[in-house]
């Protein structure tokens, strides 16, 4: 589902003049795509990396046991070698019909249920955009376990803020494909395997970039002291 939210506008304060009209509004907001309920179509699941050729991935909606209620569950078995799957959600963003993008935030849940043989283990996740047939990925979060002295808990991958340049060769602007947000799972061992783990509370906010912007000095030089002091103050408001 795509929200549209928290969509702001800075108008420009009242004057007598009689070209204030030419000052543009400047709005700016963001689109969320968020899920905590994990309806089976709503994701796709694709093998990135399967270094034996001996890896599957069962994937499946769980009602109970998420942070809370329904999640994401998933099902690695592989092994000897290193396995690594994508996971994307249904819902995109398309710059060229939304708007460029400024920065994205991103935060899920990620849990190890039970690693098999041994009894502990690690699988790692992080977060996943895709555009065109290129794929980034941010942050590693390896959620081990190792019962009984670290049993299963929830724990949250995050970050906010992340612009372009954190991915190389991306197109946050208007003239970028359609990108997809997911989220990534890896394990690498010696030994034939099992994990199970689950994800919930996946959500990525799409900052937007300011659309109709700011006057250009020139303009603002038209408008007298006054309106040009006015710009400096919405400038720095935007770059906040
Ligand atoms: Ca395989
Ligand atoms: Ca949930």
């Amino acid at each position: 589902m795509v929200k549209k939210m928290i969509t702001r506008s800075l108008l420009p304060a009242t004057f007598t003049m009689g070209i204030v009209a030419a000052v543009p509004m400047v709005s700016f907001g963001a689109v969320v795509l968020s899920d905590g309920t994990f309806n089976v179509s709503d994701w796709t699941h694709s093998e990135f990396e399967d270094t034996n050729n001996n890896g599957s991935l069962t994937i499946a909606k769980k009602s109970t046991g998420g942070n809370p209620a329904d999640y994401q569950q998933g099902i690695h078995a592989w092994g000897p070698g290193t396995v690594r799957y994508d996971h994307l959600y249904v819902d995109t963003y398309d710059p060229a019909t939304l708007g460029a993008i400024l920065s994205i935030d991103f935060t899920y849940d990620f849990i190890v249920e039970a690693v098999t043989n041994p009894s502990d283990g690690a699988v790692a996740t992080y977060f996943l955009i895709t555009q065109g047939a290129n794929r980034w990925t941010y942050s590693n979060l390896v959620n081990a376990i190792n019962p009984p002295n670290d049993p299963p808990s929830w724990e949250t991958n995050s970050a906010s803020g992340l612009n372009a340049a954190l991915f190389s060769g991306i197109d946050f602007s208007a003239a970028g494909g359609v990108i997809s947000f997911g989220y990534g799972t890896a394990n690498s061992t010696g030994q034939t395997r099992t994990t199970t783990w689950g994800v919930d509370n996946w959500r990525v906010t799409i900052n937007q970039v300011p659309v109709n912007g700011v006057p250009e000095p020139a303009t603002l030089a038209l408008f007298g002291l006054g309106l040009a002091g006015l710009g400096a103050i919405r400038r720095k408001k935007l770059a906040a």
